[in-house]
């Protein structure tokens, strides 16, 4: 009897185990499998609730260029849009920034998460890739080996045993890469104190622009997602369930803090999707932990502030690719040995300027309010921060 029969584990191998189906899970994937590197994906969620969770909108400009690189931005050609203005309110009156004018002088695409999940997954499939949905991962073990493991919870119910050269952990901030950190990681964490009520409605856009308004009674933002569906955001108690404001409430909220008695109305239309969201960061010291490699939310958090989030997982998946194809093909472990580094610049750099925009959005009596009318009078009247702020916007 083997050892498998034996425990009723199933036992299952790739030479990478990707566990998460998100963007960075699935960048890597399709480029692993590109370059003829074995790989299989494990995602807890089932397929129809992984294409239909909708999350971020806003891509960058590398992002976009990664995505054309590898040949997986049809979808994002055909269906993203560009946007480029930013109008923020205030007190003041508002003002608008096109920062595709600005700065390095590109725009966002908007496009959103969920369909750049899609069209990856089917390039993935179409590939031949391999896939297990509705299997969550509960442990990674042996990172410190040359044949790391993780134990897997089938959609039988039984458990599974992946063995594999590398674990890449893209399951996000509450997978089991974060769970199975070594003692030795270290965690920088960062609390903002802000929470937002994040909404999604299903309603045309109200602003051609990124809308950003600052109100006594808190933050507001609108952000186009579809000709059909936006986002929304209001600034709320800690704490505040998410089902506790009725979709009236939300609207006429919306409608003050926008300022729509002096810049016009909002279009209204069905709340179909709310989640408070606490603005939290954190960065590990290194995505990697010997043969276990982390990427996207995963390898570090970042508010939803600057739109990053996304971006960077990108962004990491393929510097992870590289990275594993030149030590599984060429023998060459350097990339890999930097991958760390490289990233944590990115990271850094994002956390910094999400960091600065939450400063930007968010005042609280006296000196955070004295600061925050500081950067924003600034942002109205100095070209070169507009130059800043435009390149930190769309860059990661
Ligand atoms: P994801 O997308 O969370 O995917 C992780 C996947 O892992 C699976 N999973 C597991 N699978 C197996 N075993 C386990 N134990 C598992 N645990 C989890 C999950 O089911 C999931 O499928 O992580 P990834 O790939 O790192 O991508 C990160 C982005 O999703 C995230 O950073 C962005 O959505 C952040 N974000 C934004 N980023 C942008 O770049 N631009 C935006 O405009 C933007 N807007 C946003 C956002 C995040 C938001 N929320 C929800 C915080 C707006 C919002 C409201």
């Amino acid at each position: 009897m083997t050892e498998s029969q034996h425990t009723g584990d199933q036992r299952e191998s790739a030479g990478v185990v990707i566990l998460g189906a998100g963007p960075a899970g699935l960048v890597l994937a399709n480029l692993l499998l590109r370059s003829g590197i074995d790989c299989a994906v494990l995602e807890r969620a089932d397929r129809e609730h992984l294409l239909n969770r909708a999350r971020a909108g806003y891509l960058a400009p590398h992002t976009a260029r990664v995505l054309r690189r590898h040949g997986l931005d049809e979808g994002l050609r055909r269906r993203g849009q560009e946007h480029g203005v930013c109008e923020f309110r205030t007190e003041d009156g508002r003002f608008r920034l096109d920062y595709r004018q600005l700065g390095t002088g590109e725009p966002h695409t908007v496009y959103p998460q969920h369909e750049l999940v899609a069209d990856l997954l089917a390039a993935y499939l179409g590939a031949g890739g391999r896939i297990r949905f509705d299997t969550e991962a509960v442990e990674i073990g042996g990172p410190d080996t040359t044949r790391p493991w993780v134990t897997a919870r089938e959609p039988d119910g039984r458990a599974s045993r992946w063995s594999a050269r590398y674990v890449a952990a893209c399951d996000g901030r509450h997978g089991a890469g974060r769970r199975s950190l070594p003692d030795r990681a270290v965690r920088h964490f960062r609390d903002h104190g802000v929470s937002w009520l994040g909404l999604l409605a299903e309603a045309p856009p109200s602003l051609d622009a990124v809308g950003y308004a600052t109100h006594p009674r808190g933050f507001a933002g609108h952000m186009a997602r579809s000709a059909d569906i936006t986002r929304y955001y209001l600034q709320c108690e800690r704490g505040t369930p998410a089902g506790e404001w009725s979709e009236e409430r939300i609207w006429d909220e919306l409608e003050l803090r926008m300022r729509s008695a002096d810049h016009g109305p909002l279009r209204r239309g069905r709340i179909v999707q709310r989640a408070v969201v606490d603005l939290e960061s954190d960065v590990l010291d290194t995505l990697r932990y010997g043969s276990l490699l982390l990427a996207g939310d995963a390898a570090g958090l970042i508010s939803p502030s600057a739109a990053k989030g996304a971006n960077l997982a990108v962004l990491e998946a393929e510097l992870l690719a590289e990275a594993l194809a030149a030590d599984l093909h060429r023998g060459d472990p350097g990339p890999l040995a930097h991958y760390s580094d490289r990233c944590l610049t990115h990271i850094w750099r994002a956390q910094e300027f999400s960091h600065w925009m939450i400063g930007l959005l968010h005042g609280a009596p006296p000196f955070q309010e004295g600061m925050r009318r500081s950067r924003m009078e600034s942002l109205r009247t100095s070209r070169t921060h507009q130059d800043w702020f435009a390149e930190q916007y769309v860059g990661i």
